[in-house]
């Protein structure tokens, strides 16, 4: 037991610019009052989230939305507020020119100019410090013969190749699939396969990254992960849930059964811990719910799946699985699912000097009250911001 909470309280997980910023669906965005009107604020929030948690130190930036003068200063910022940058998303699909794509665009100067952003990416990285790249494409087609499938194979080839040439020691690119939307015929990286396939081309610093939102419905992701790590090519999650599509609501909302099995697979295969190279992103919007909450109840929900992996009795399941117990094995795994992991967490979270209520102790806070108070005025952030 002194394993299990050891390894809880080294857990990281990494928190979104972008869920602290307003967003909706394509019907409304909905303003929330004392949201960050610029990625300084953005930090401070997710600061919370890590002073409330312990295990929230880093924070995803995404490319323009966090566009800043100087990015050593805001890295600077990060660190005096007790976080630092983690990876940087590229947004190659907000802009006018990407109507047809962006890298596996028709046009060359549409894919000179995407690539230009996916560089510029990595320069940030230097700026920032951050190791991690994060690619996710839009591009696809709408209709059958409206592009040619295997060019825009070879134009993604292309520029992936370019990008990882560009990587400094130490860096690395994350490859995300998604399955549909918003092309609705072909998708350009449709699956894991595919992602799989273009980053064990290029090599090491190529790897998959599992947006838990982006499969279709009753795929076994937990599959995927197994089959990744085995391979070497796990980067990390976006985690978040599926109800019907891409929705990214809160992580475990949806099925806290299926991010414990997920979690399973990471232990099981070597991803958990400092040195496995598999970062645990939540890619999440809070559309009706307080933001800062809404991301302390998501990590604290990959926690408690986490720590519920971790009591799995592997002993006991390596020997129900070698005689053939059908039911056994399976009881070994529904018995650390069906543990209640919350009172265990709280007393890490005590070890850690940390309140054992962290949703309680920022709604104690003040914190709140206090942005609600300061934020007046000037552009809340957003989608496009
Ligand atoms: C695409 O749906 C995605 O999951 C990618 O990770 C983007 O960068 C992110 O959403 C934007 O919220
Ligand atoms: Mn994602």
């Amino acid at each position: 037991m002194s394993d299990i909470r050891a390894a809880l309280r080294r857990q990281s997980i990494e928190t979104p610019s972008w869920a602290y910023g307003n967003s909706g669906t394509r019907f409304k965005v909905f303003a929330q009052e004392g949201v960050p009107r610029d990625p300084y604020e953005k930090l401070a929030d997710a600061a919370q989230v890590h002073a409330f948690t312990g295990i929230a130190p880093r924070v995803s930036l995404h490319i323009p939305w966090d566009r800043v003068d100087d990015y050593g200063d805001l890295a600077r910022h990060a660190a005096d507020l007790g976080v630092r940058i983690g990876a940087i998303n590229s947004n190659v699909f907000q802009d006018d020119d990407y109507r047809l794509g962006s890298v596996t665009n028709p046009d060359q100067a549409v894919r000179r100019k995407a690539l230009d952003h996916l560089l510029e990416c990595v320069d940030i990285m230097d700026l920032t410090g951050s190791d991690t790249l994060k690619l996710w494409f839009s591009d696809g087609t709408n209709y059958p013969g409206q592009d040619d499938i295997r060019a825009r194979q070879d134009r993604l080839a292309e520029a992936l190749s370019a990008v990882y040439d560009s990587l400094g020691e130490g860096q690395r690119f994350l490859l995300e699939y998604k399955f549909f939307e918003p092309a609705f015929y072909v998708t350009d990286v449709p699956d894991w396969g595919t992602a799989y396939a273009h980053c064990l081309r290029l090599g090491p610093k190529a790897q998959v990254v599992v947006d838990t939102g982006h499969h279709a419905p009753g795929t076994n992701i937990e599959f995927i992960v197994a089959f990744l790590l085995r391979e070497g090519k796990l980067g990390g999650f976006d985690f978040n849930s599926r109800f019907y599509a891409d929705d990214d609501l809160m992580v475990g909302a949806a099925d806290p059964f299926q991010l414990f099995r997920i979690m399973y697979e990471v232990v099981r295969g070597g991803g958990y811990g400092p040195d496995s190279g598999v970062a645990f992103m939540l890619d999440q919007c809070h559309n009706i719910e307080p933001k800062i909450p809404g991301q302390i109840r998501s990590v604290m929900n990959v926690q408690e799946a986490t720590a519920k992996a971790l009591l799995v009795d592997g002993g006991a399941l390596a020997a129900a699985q070698a005689a053939g117990d059908v039911l056994g094995a399976n009881a070994v795994l529904m018995d650390a699912y069906n543990t209640d992991v919350r009172p265990l967490l709280a007393e890490v979270r005590e070890e850690q000097g940390l309140d054992p209520d962290p949703m309680a102790a920022y709604a104690r806070s003040g914190y709140f009250e206090k942005i609600r108070a300061e934020r007046v005025g000037g552009r809340q952030a957003g989608w496009d911001a």
